[in-house]
């Protein structure tokens, strides 16, 4: 199962499917073994599968899949007909599925058929996102920004400045591969005027941008954002726009509070989003409680001055609890993570 997990970590371009791997073995052997790779492509089970020399060798065999093989006809016919067809005897199951059209049923289908069936119940993180999306309704929230040590994000406000070195902007840049949306406020897309893209490695499903304005009619059609057609762009406008977006662009109106705005993601099947800032937007998840996570990279400089700090709270003060965090020094930087303490 082990081998099953590690290799399950390939699967780079799952989106918002789950990672998945299954190993078959017999006597001992691994006869095959597979991941699924991309988001509406082949379940790990059929891949491995697929691998075998031959088919026949299935028969008997022993599965160890990290999730709970699906009973559903999806983008793809469900894996657990497939199984009982092709006659493997034993299923070792990571994780049962948190998603309800399987939860349960592929397990009871198995069991049905005579198959024997052991939840080996690991636990991982391999699919955070995905888990905590079906456990609680909604995407994984994470919080992240670069600071200085007097906890400024910019050195005037509505001055774009450097914060973290080339490092911390590259991991930076996998945590925005590793989200399915990012937000950011009118502000900051003013003053930073950012594409809110990845640009270490290709994505097969770049992350959807998202951005609160006050009236989309007021954003200018020049900014970089706009250029990059890449991703789905959703600007939460409290007022309609009759301006002329590009094709990519989707302007929504409505009252975006937090917990507004994560409603409308999740109903876009959005499991993870990473909200960049600014500062304002930031206090605002804050004072409605809507964290997950909350990722801090902290350069070895002060600022001074009076600009806005990382999180600027003007309600009423609110603790809250974080678990002890993880610390890793990214060149001359700190990177910080943290979770919302239960
Ligand atoms: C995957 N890969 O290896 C397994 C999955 O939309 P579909 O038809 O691809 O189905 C997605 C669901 O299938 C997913 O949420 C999960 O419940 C189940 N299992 N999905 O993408 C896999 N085993
Ligand atoms: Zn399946």
């Amino acid at each position: 199962m082990q081998i099953a997990f590690a290799e399950a970590a390939k699967g780079e371009s799952t989106w918002t499917n789950p990672k998945v791997c299954a190993v078959i073995v017999k006597d001992g052997q691994i006869l095959a073994k597979g991941h699924h790779e991309k988001f509406g492509g082949p379940h790990a089970e059929i891949n491995t599968l697929s691998h075998l020399k031959n088919i026949s060798d299935a028969k008997g065999a022993d599965m160890y899949v990290t999730l709970e093989p699906c009973s559903h006809f999806g983008k793809t016919p469900p894996c657990v007909q497939k199984l009982v067809e092709v006659g493997i005897s034993r299923v070792f199951i990571g994780e049962v599925d948190p998603n309800p059209i399987v939860s349960g049923r592929g397990i009871k289908y198995l069991k049905d058929h005579g198959i024997e069936v052991t939840d080996m119940d690991c636990q991982s993180e391999i699919n955070e996102s995905y888990n905590f999306y079906y456990q609680k309704k909604r995407p994984l929230v994470t919080l992240k920004y670069a600071m200085t040590m007097d906890g400024k994000i910019n050195q005037k406000n509505g001055q774009r400045s450097i914060i973290t070195g080339q490092t911390a902007y590259q991991d930076a840049q996998k945590l925005r591969s590793e989200n399915q949306a990012i937000l950011i406020g009118e502000h900051t897309l003013k003053v930073d005027d950012p594409q809110l893209t990845v640009r270490i490695k290709k994505m097969d499903f770049p992350l959807i941008r998202v951005v609160v304005v006050d009236s989309a009619d007021e954003i200018s059609t020049d900014m970089k954002i706009f250029q990059d057609t890449s991703s789905e762009i959703y600007l939460l406008s409290k007022q309609a726009a009759t301006k002329q977006f590009p094709d990519q662009v989707h302007v929504e109106v409505g009252d975006w509070t937090p917990k507004e705005i994560v409603k409308f993601l999740a109903e876009k099947n959005i499991e993870s989003l990473l909200v960049e800032g600014g500062s304002h937007l930031q206090a605002d998840f804050v004072a409605a409680k809507l964290l997950d996570k909350v990722v801090v990279y902290l350069a070895p400089k002060i600022f001074g001055g009076n600009a806005l700090p990382a999180i600027a709270t003007d309600s009423q003060a609110q603790a809250i609890a974080l678990t002890e965090p993880e610390l890793t020094q990214l060149g001359s930087d700190l990177k910080v993570e943290l979770r919302k303490a239960e």
